[in-house]
């Protein structure tokens, strides 16, 4: 089925960039989500700890090394633009075109909690400069 296959799949490429995380059961819907878009190659869910009124992650479906945006070869640079272009329309559908954040952490001094690349949209309330 396709499932399957996307399930080999995901699994195969989680192997050999940094091991699985929460966000493969998401994108396999194993575990639950809130998604507000999605398509071939790019997933946006919910945060399940938001930050603002709209906080929605945008992820990778296939991670490919993408453990991080510090791990990023040329090769990412189609995805890396994708993801960036879901972000505003998330931005979009979740009516905060005009005024909103995209927040990528990198490494623990960041405060990167999941190894799978992860775009964060924020907006809904007035954002503060600098970040914490
Ligand atoms: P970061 O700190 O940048 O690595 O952000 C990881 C985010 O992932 C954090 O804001 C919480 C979110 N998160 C972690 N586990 C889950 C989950 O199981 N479901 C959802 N929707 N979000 C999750």
């Amino acid at each position: 089925s396709v499932d399957e296959e996307a399930s080999a799949k995901v699994a195969a490429t989680s192997a050999e960039s940094g091991g699985p995380t929460i966000f493969d059961k998401i994108i396999l819907k194993k575990i639950p989500s809130s998604i507000v878009y999605e398509d071939e190659t790019v997933l946006a869910f919910r945060d399940v700890s938001p930050q603002a009124p709209v906080h929605v992650l945008v992820i990778p479906k296939i991670k490919d090394g993408l453990t991080q945006l510090g791990k990023a070869e040329p090769r990412h640079s189609e995805i890396l633009g994708h993801l960036l272009f879901a972000a505003k329309v998330v931005a979009e559908k979740e009516g905060v075109v005009d005024n909103f954040r995209v927040v990528i952490n990198n490494g623990p001094g960041a405060c990167q909690s999941v190894y799978h690349l992860h775009l964060h949209v924020l907006g809904g309330r007035q954002m503060k400069w600098p970040p914490g």
